[in-house]
């Protein structure tokens, strides 16, 4: 025969997370462990005759992992691999290429914003046919499989009966935002301004750089210098490929120090987006609102399309949902992980969402997507300058006029990284004590630096039952609310490769009538008390043993 069987173990963990298999490239190399997981894939999906699309960030041990997929796929009957030039495509791009090429999945080799590098991370995940993350039922079956495996199959794929086409990494997904958005008033506006209004996009050294140069560069004309970190490394640079405040520095600073009206990042897959120009930073929560805001008159694909519904993950902050209810459209509310976006988008029912972990993205993919978050804030941008043409309306400007319509709920997630896993545990278990026995049900917690006081109204672990297909995903974070509508959220990460990580998120709404002052004021003014009330509530510093998050977003 043309294959050959190899006997195994199984390996303990290799559950996937929020978005696939995360570990330590040490774990991935110990013998067989990349091997067993990736003949799970195949145990778990149809690989006789089947297309499958093999992209990813390009990080460390990439190479040898498209290898392997091949050796392996090839042995189980896979028909045909398209791959993305030196592994590379984006997230997005990836779900795109699934998409438009009717491929049956896909195999994307990323841990997303994670450093790489031999001593850092990798990842696996797999994607189904509608270009998004493989569904809870699929990934339970994968883990399943993982447990009980004794051998794999694989192929010599030269010899084999396999197509392997390899292609552009770039191109297709150009095309994709060139018919999604109005390119030629984006350029116009930037050729008009552009000494007032100049660009700066990041791409960390993860995947987008090539992207962000195509679509900035070549497409819209910016000088090559509105790119920078655009060269995807194996381990990116020793950065940390995460576009938020903290490890995009250097394009804070540069934006910050340059005057540039409009900066921007993507994380290492290219999924994530940061959206921050002089002296105003957008956050996630705000930035999808924003977008859901103004997609159906700005945007050419929604103008014609249609805006059928929003939604956005349960910890994300509802600042969304005022838009919907003014607009009149649905909004749906899901678990923490993109997978839980795509039946509402294949049935119909969800164009725009978004999740607070800078993820925005719509149904022209079944993926968040960094770069069209960016240009989408460039073509709102552009398109609200032509509306009023006597005043530069930039980033700061448009938040200002969101508030003054919507109000403003002030948002903030806290991450204590890394934590030992027993004082997580001990902090999960103590809120749903209280959440089990109503403990803090009309209890008043004051904040002694604000003097603002809050009153619990609500306990509650979020549960959702997808209205689609009807699969139920229970315990996906601990929730308190008070009476004025604010609310903290705990829950634990799933993609961290090791030790546990505890998230707080917080969100406190303001009223428009409150006025100006009140609403634009800084998050972490506007958030104070309730986070000191936050955190005495959860008793979180002494079940953790840290006085400070790691992160603060
Ligand atoms: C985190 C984020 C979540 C996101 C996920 C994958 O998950 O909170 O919103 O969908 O990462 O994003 P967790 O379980 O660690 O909180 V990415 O760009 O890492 O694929
Ligand atoms: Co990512």
């Amino acid at each position: 025969p043309r294959w050959q069987i190899n006997k195994t173990k199984p390996y303990d963990g290799q559950k996937p997370g929020t978005s696939g298999l995360r570990k330590r490239v040490k774990v991935f190399q110990q013998e067989h462990y990349t091997e067993n997981f990736v003949q799970s894939i195949f145990d778990s999906i149809e690989p006789k005759g089947s297309t499958l699309v093999i992209g990813g960030d390009g990080r460390f041990f990439s190479p040898e992992t498209v290898q392997t997929i091949l050796k392996i796929g090839s042995a189980n009957g896979v028909a045909k691999f398209i791959i993305g030039q030196n592994a590379i495509l984006s997230t997005p791009a990836a779900s795109n290429v699934i998409r438009k090429y009717k491929a049956d999945g896909g195999i994307l080799l990323t841990a997303s914003h994670n450093p790489g590098g031999p001593n850092n991370d990798f990842g696996i995940k797999y994607n189904v046919s509608n270009g998004g993350p493989a569904p809870e039922s699929v990934t339970n079956k994968i883990f399943e499989k993982t447990q009980t495996i004794s051998s794999y199959k694989t192929g010599s794929f030269t010899y084999g009966p396999t197509k392997v086409d390899i292609i552009d990494s770039v191109a297709d997904y150009v095309e994709l935002l060139e018919s999604i958005f109005d390119f030629p008033l984006i350029k116009s506006f930037l050729v008009t301004h552009a000494d007032s209004f100049t660009v700066l996009f990041d791409g960390m050294h993860g995947v987008t750089g090539p992207y962000g140069r195509a679509i900035f560069v070549d497409v819209l004309g910016l000088p090559p210098s509105s790119v920078q970190n655009a060269q995807p490394l194996p381990d990116f640079g020793g950065g940390h490929p995460d576009p938020n405040l903290t490890y995009a520095h250097e394009l804070v600073e540069r934006v910050e120090s340059q005057n540039i009206q409009f900066g921007a990042a993507s994380d290492g897959d290219g999924d994530r987006n940061m959206i921050y120009g002089k002296g105003a930073f957008v956050t996630p929560s705000d930035s999808v609102a924003i977008i859901a805001d103004w997609a159906a008159d700005a945007i050419p694909y929604f103008k014609k399309g249609g805006v059928k519904g929003l939604a956005r993950s349960m910890p994300t902050s509802a600042q969304i949902d005022y838009v919907a209810k003014k607009k009149g459209l649905e909004c749906h509310v899901v678990p923490t992980g993109w997978k839980f976006f795509g039946n509402l988008m294949d049935a119909g029912r969800l164009s725009i969402c978004g999740e607070e972990s800078f993820g925005t993205g719509s149904d022209h993919i079944r993926e968040k997507d960094g770069v069209w978050a960016v240009v989408a804030w460039l073509n709102i941008l552009a398109y609200a300058n032509k509306q009023s043409p006597n005043e530069l309306i930039g980033i700061k400007e448009l938040l200002h006029k969101h508030y003054a319509v919507y109000g403003r709920s002030f948002f903030s997630r806290y991450d204590y990284e890394e934590v030992s896993s027993t004082g997580a545990q001990a902090l999960v278990d103590a809120l749903n004590v209280h959440i089990n026995i109503g403990a803090l049900l009309g209890t008043k917690h004051h904040s002694k630096s604000t003097g603002q006081s809050f009153t619990v109204s609500e306990t509650y672990n979020f549960d959702y039952t997808d209205p689609i297909d009807g699969s139920v995903s229970k315990n996906q974070g601990q929730v308190v609310r008070f009476d004025d509508g604010s609310r903290v959220v705990f829950r634990l990460s799933g993609t961290g490769s090791h030790g546990a990580t505890v998230r707080m998120y917080v969100e406190r709404y303001v009223a428009p009538e409150k006025g100006a002052a009140e609403l634009n004021k800084e998050t972490q003014e506007g958030l104070k008390g309730l986070i000191e009330v936050a955190l005495d509530i959860s008793n979180l510093k002494e079940f953790l043993g840290r006085d400070e998050p790691t992160v603060i977003t």
